[in-house]
């Protein structure tokens, strides 16, 4: 069985994060005070219990409400859970060969492969990230609380510990983001409802229709075959990107290239045809209701049913080579393929997403040029015992690669996060869009940048206590 109060409650749970702070920060030299501050960091972390009891206790107090005919009440919860990069294990002297390739480089020298945008600088590649990213981050901490105010009681109490602002602090804040979930409660920048469609966890979650279930080893290091230190046990690598979405201009280009007819061929309003378009470029409609359940028209109750909305596997009636209903490219689809592939050649590749809103609503002004004047976008976070197998493998062999899912009409890329492989010098487009003429490439301008990331390890919490503290 999992050892539930040793895991960190993100990675099989997810902390409550009505609200949700990214502390990146760098270790001062005097390690071995921060060490020893460690321990009493410990026990403020939030494990897999307490996560599952922050959850148990909301859902009472909603179901009390309910019952009583009250207004839910906000129940003060807060959580925190930290990981370090390879730069953050070195600096602590904490040795041992994690036996991760694309942890021990980190995600700047990985910036190129993923496809992000960038120039060569005396040689060599640099990202066009925000100056934080391109310096060494030692480790990032996950404050999350069902308001600001629970988020910041927590950050005083880990600054006191660290000493935060002192002479003799230990750690100094490298930058700190603050996602948040949207008014549109659920409901990503773009608008579509997400945090649908994650694995359940073998032994730890029960397992529903069209979910898709793993070993816990493809989550949890310490449970596969790599030889890693007994420290790295119950641990997961975290993916973290800084994500701007560009919401007018993705907007603008659903209005201007609406489809003409739904598979079907029903005749669209501009309206329509712009709406599903949107759909079939995501996967999912707004609401969360799959495409390839409803094509023709969105569905608000199958979107929230948790029993339907993962019931589908690309494949009614058998039939693999069709775009009517979803296009190979589709968002949903090029990151979990589900019946495209054998099951032994997507379930290695899945990975658990924990990621977060940030940054304003589209104001008035914005809404009126189409264009963005305001940072938004995604603070994405994944996790996964192997970063070649999840999230770089996700993005450069699913997603950025226009050859993916295997059809005789090549996919293309995936529209909203795929990216331009190495050598690839075509632009972004996808096929399978519009149902009457699926061979069409659609052109795709880029909604999503990347302007930063690093791969974090998220160690247990008995090795927080017994081998990085001192
Ligand atoms: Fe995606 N979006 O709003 O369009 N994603 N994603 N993602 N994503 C999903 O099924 C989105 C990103 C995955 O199991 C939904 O839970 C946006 C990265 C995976 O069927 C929506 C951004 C990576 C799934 C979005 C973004 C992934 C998934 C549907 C960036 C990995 C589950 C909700 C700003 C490399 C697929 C749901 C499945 C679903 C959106 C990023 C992966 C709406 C806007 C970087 C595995």
């Amino acid at each position: 069985p999992l050892d539930l109060d040793n895991i960190q409650g993100d990675i099989l749970v997810g902390l409550l994060k009505k609200t949700e702070t990214f502390y990146f920060f760098q270790i001062s030299d005097d390690v071995n005070a921060f060490r020893t501050q460690l321990s009493q960091l410990a026990p403020l972390i939030t494990s897999t219990t307490a996560a599952m009891d922050h959850r148990k206790t909301v859902s009472q107090s909603k179901k009390d409400a309910l019952a009583q005919g009250r207004e839910p009440p906000v129940v003060p919860i807060a959580g925190l859970n930290i990981a370090f990069s390879q730069s953050g294990l070195t600096k602590m002297g904490i040795t041992g060969d994690i036996g991760d390739v694309g942890f021990k480089n980190g995600q700047l020298a990985d910036a190129l492969a993923l496809g992000d945008q960038g120039s060569t600088v005396n040689g060599k590649f640099v990202p066009d990230w925000i100056p934080a990213f391109k310096n060494a981050i030692h480790g990032v901490m996950i404050f999350s609380g069902d308001k600001q105010a629970s988020v910041d009681k927590t950050l005083a109490e880990v600054s006191a510990i660290l000493r935060v602002g002192a002479h003799d602090a230990t750690i100094h804040e490298v930058l700190k983001v603050v996602g948040a979930v949207r008014p549109e409660n659920g409901h990503e920048h773009f608008g579509f409802l997400d945090g649908i469609s994650n694995p359940a966890v073998e032994g730890f979650d029960i397992e529903k229709p069209g979910q898709g279930a793993v070993d816990p080893k493809v989550i949890l290091t310490g449970h596969d075959a790599i030889l890693r230190p007994a420290w790295a046990t119950d641990g997961s690598f975290l993916a973290f990107r800084y994500l701007f979405q560009l919401v007018p201009e993705f907007n603008l280009f659903l209005k201007k290239n609406p489809l003409p007819t739904d598979s079907d061929g029903n005749r669209l309003t501009p309206e329509q045809g712009s709406e599903l378009l949107g759909a079939r470029m995501v996967g999912r409609w707004k609401s969360g209701a799959p495409v390839d359940l409803t094509p023709i028209v969105d569905d608000p109750v199958l979107g929230k049913d948790p029993m339907r909305n993962n019931d589908f596997h690309y494949n009614i009636e058998n039939d693999f080579t069709s775009q009517s209903r979803c296009p190979f490219a589709a968002h949903t689809r090029k990151t979990n393929p589900r019946n495209d592939l054998r099951p032994e050649f997507v379930t290695p590749h899945r990975i658990i997403r924990r990621g977060v809103p940030f940054g304003p609503e589209v104001t008035p002004d914005e809404a009126q040029d189409n264009r963005t004047h305001l940072g938004r976008g995604l603070l994405f976070a994944c996790y996964q015992s192997n970063l070649a197998n999840g999230f770089q493998f996700v993005q450069k062999q699913w997603a950025n690669a226009r050859g993916f899912p295997p059809k005789s009409t090549p996919p293309g890329i995936d529209p909203i996060i795929g990216q331009l492989n190495p050598g690839d010098v075509l632009p972004r487009s996808m096929s399978g869009t519009n149902p009457a003429s699926q061979d069409e490439l659609l052109g795709l301008p880029i909604w999503v940048v990347p302007r930063g990331g690093e791969y974090f390890f998220s160690p247990s919490i008995s090795a927080l206590r017994d081998t990085f503290a001192l």
